[in-house]
Formats: structure tokens, sequence, C-alpha cells
């Protein structure tokens, strides 16, 4: 989304012109807390990205095990489990670009993960802030970046958000599977318009680390494909809870989040 042509200077090289945002987007960020950037990848690169999540899913763990229809099949960092280049879609330059525009900090990669909402699959991903998830301290401005591989108008399960809702930083962490979680916790959230956003492949929706997001159900007769991309302050460190990101890696409590689980961007 490129309203006005004042760039913003990224702190990178190597970046398309293409990705570089204006300073409108950013503020449009850091007011809604999301932003929709159409074609931050080619429909080719989306299409080519797709091809090999979906291969590096043969042997990879899915967290969603295989019990009936689910709200996604979910696999964390293939790039870890089976195909190390799959870490090139966190790192494009496009995607670094937008990302630290965005966060206006130096930022690691958390973890992404690709989520796949089958076929008619008839589960929403239902209202919640991802921050509670994680165990973090230190890390106001963490993001995520969701990728669409394939189209996803609403009928596929595209994503809508509250604007403004990323402001709400005290909530503990919501049921994805219950939709009035979130309402209950925080009340006044349920009188806010919430803005749903199709996408198509190779657009990216970026959205703060608190703001309330939902998926719908793919209705549609194709697998809705996306990876997510999350990144996180250099600045963050561990809260000790237990995470599948940080599990068998030995950080202290209050030890900052590097290493190469978490490369910087
Ligand atoms: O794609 C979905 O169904 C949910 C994604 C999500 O919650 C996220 O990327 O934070």
């Amino acid at each position: 989304m490129a309203t006005a042509s004042l760039p913003v200077s990224v702190p990178v090289t190597g970046e398309s012109p293409r990705s570089v945002l204006t300073a409108a987007d950013v503020a449009v960020y850091r007011h809604q807390g999301f932003l929709h950037t159409p074609g931050i990848l080619t429909t080719a690169e989306a299409e080519d990205l797709r091809g090999r999540f979906l291969i590096a899913t043969g042997k990879a763990q899915n967290l969603a095990g295989d019990s009936g229809p689910t709200m996604f099949d979910q696999f964390v960092n293939l790039w870890q489990q089976t195909d190390p280049t799959l870490l090139d879609l966190a790192l494009h330059p496009r995607m670094r670009a937008a990302a630290l525009s965005l966060a206006g900090e130096p930022l690691r990669v958390w973890h992404d993960h690709l989520l796949v909402k089958r076929a008619k699959n008839g589960v929403p991903t239902e209202w919640h802030q991802d921050q509670p998830y994680w165990p973090h301290a230190n890390s106001a401005g963490a993001l995520s970046a969701w990728v669409a591989l394939v189209d996803v108008p609403q009928i596929r399960g595209c994503m809508s958000y509250i604007p403004g809702s990323h402001r709400h930083t005290g909530l503990d962490a919501q049921n994805l599977g219950d939709a009035t979680d979130l309402f209950r916790r925080c009340p006044e959230l349920q009188w806010q318009t919430s803005i749903t956003v199709p996408v198509k492949a190779g657009d990216v929706v970026w959205h703060h680390a608190r703001t309330a997001h939902r998926a719908e159900a793919n209705r549609s007769d194709t697998d809705r494909v996306v990876v997510s991309v999350i990144y996180m302050p250099q600045t963050t460190t561990y809260t000790g809870a237990p995470h599948i990101c940080t599990e068998g890696r030995n950080y202290q409590v209050g030890a900052l989040l590097t290493g190469d689980a978490f490369p910087a961007l």
C-alpha cells in the first residue's frame, strides 16, 4: 500500500525499490496495527515458494496431528526441519526492508510457520493476539508478516483485524477456538469495526504482535497456503515460559534470544 511518495529510509542494502514503504505506510501501520502491502513477492516467487514449502512438509512435523478437519495444518520452521533454503522468505530483501521500516528497530526472526487451511475445512481461526503466546519480554515491536502463497479471497480464509487493538497490552492468551474469548477478556473491542483483507498471491499483510486478528474458515475447494513469518526486536529476552522454539535450547530467564535459531536481519 503506497499512498505517498516520501520513501522511508531503510537500513539495509539490496532491497528492490518496490519494497520500500512510504512514511504514510509506516504511519498507517503504527496507527491501526496492520498494513496490507500488495506484491511484496512476485506471483512467480509466490508460486515457487508454495511448491518448495509444500514439498518440505513431506517429512516434517505437523502440529495439527492427523485427527480430521482442523483449523490449519501447521509446520514451524521448515527451514530448520527439512529445507534450509526456506529461510530465504524471512530474509527476502523486500521482506527485510519492509519489516525493518515498520518496526523501526533491529530485528531477528522469531520463527515462521506454514499454515494450510484445507479446502472446505469449516474451522475459522478465532480472534486473538499473538504476543501472549510467546515467551518474550522487551519485545514491544514484534510483528508478523502473513504471506499469501495463493490468492486468498474471503471464502478461502483471509484475515480480519481490529484497528488499534495493539494498544491493549495487558491481555492473557486468548483461545483460538473460541469466537468470544477475546471479547470476554476485553469487552470494549466488541464495539470496534474489524477490517477484512482479501489478498492476492505475493501480497503480505503485516500485523503488530498485539493486533487482534482472525481468519475465516476456508469455504473454497482450494487449500489456503500461507506462511506467517514473525520478527522480534533484537532486545527480546526469554521469560522462561515453554515454547516449541526455545525447547531444548537452554536459554536462562532474562537471556537475549540470540543465536542461529533466531537469525538477525
Ligand atoms: O492464518 C491463520 O489462520 C491464522 C494466522 C495467525 O493467527 C497469524 O499469522 O498470527
